[in-house]
């Protein structure tokens, strides 16, 4: 049995986290299962892909505290790093990743919802890095996108102090793009994951792989870049017959190429 459900409807890949009697807590095994998943995704017919957690309170409520108690340097060093990795993958998917925060968002879940490309949040959805209060560090990532996305100041603070925000500040500081009652999270997140979908694939994927790889750039050597990006969908089939509908005052939709 697998902690880590996977549905594809149409061009969008849903990814559920499911160990809901934990708040879908991550331990080694939900790890290796969500890697599972994430390295089997058929990038050829999935547009965009959203994540997901269980029921109705938790997307996910952290790493599993339990089977970090009694780690020692070099277990949680392995844990750390094997959560990184996974996440990174998820990050360097070539297509779009919303993550629809459906609960608690602590710890490791937050950090999951970080290597996403775009949050939306249910309005129960709480969020934070508690591991300061737990006598630890974020080990997934947090201490280094969470500054990415809220900003240093902010992030610090969150980090800092271990008190967690709920969706509305979520919103405020920038963590989550939008918040949404709870029964309408999915259709919203699937609202926006069609939408991206409905778009030219191409073009989508290198839009994600410039402004991924800029962030990590001088902005002289990401601006040298972004006409790679630019050239890699000129001459494609999508360019063609949108352009082309433009010129002839022709309706296009992405649809129906
Ligand atoms: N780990 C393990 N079990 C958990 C976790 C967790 N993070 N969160 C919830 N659970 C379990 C509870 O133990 C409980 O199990 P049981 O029914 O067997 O007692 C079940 O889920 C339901 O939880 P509660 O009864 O506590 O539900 P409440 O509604 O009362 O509270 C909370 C919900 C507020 C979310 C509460 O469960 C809580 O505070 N959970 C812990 C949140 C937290 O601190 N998360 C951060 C963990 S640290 C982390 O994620 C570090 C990531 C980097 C790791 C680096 C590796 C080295």
């Amino acid at each position: 049995m697998s902690y880590v459900k996977y549905e594809q409807k149409d061009f969008v890949g849903i990814i559920t986290i499911d160990r809901e009697k934990s708040l879908n807590a991550l331990n080694p095994e939900v790890l290796a299962d969500l890697e599972a998943v994430v390295d089997a995704i058929d990038a050829d017919k999935t547009r965009c892909v959203i994540v997901t957690g269980a029921g109705k309170k938790a997307f996910v409520a952290g790493a599993d505290i339990g089977a970090m108690s009694t780690m020692g340097p070099a277990e949680g060093r392995a844990f750390s790093a094997n959560g990184n990795d996974v996440f990174r993958k998820i990050e360097k998917l070539p297509m779009p990743v919303i993550a629809a925060i459906n609960g608690y968002a602590l710890g490791g879940g937050c950090e999951l919802s970080l290597s996403c490309d775009i949050r939306i949040a249910a309005d129960n959805a709480v969020f934070g890095q508690p591991e300061a209060g737990l006598g630890i560090t974020p080990g997934f990532g947090g201490t280094q996108r969470l500054a990415r996305t809220i900003g240093v100041g902010k992030a610090k603070e969150m980090i800092y102090t271990a008190r967690n925000i709920k969706a509305d500040d979520a919103y405020r500081v920038g963590l989550v793009n939008a918040v949404y009652p709870l029964d309408q999270l999915m259709d919203e997140a699937m609202k926006m994951a069609q939408r991206i979908a409905g778009n030219a694939p191409i073009a989508v994927r290198q839009c994600k792989k410039a402004i991924n790889m800029g962030l990590q750039m001088d902005i002289d050597t990401a601006a040298s870049f972004e006409p790679e990006m630019f050239a890699a969908c000129c001459g494609t089939q999508d360019q063609h017959n949108a352009m082309t509908a433009f010129c002839e005052k022709r309706k296009h939709d992405p649809f129906i190429n």
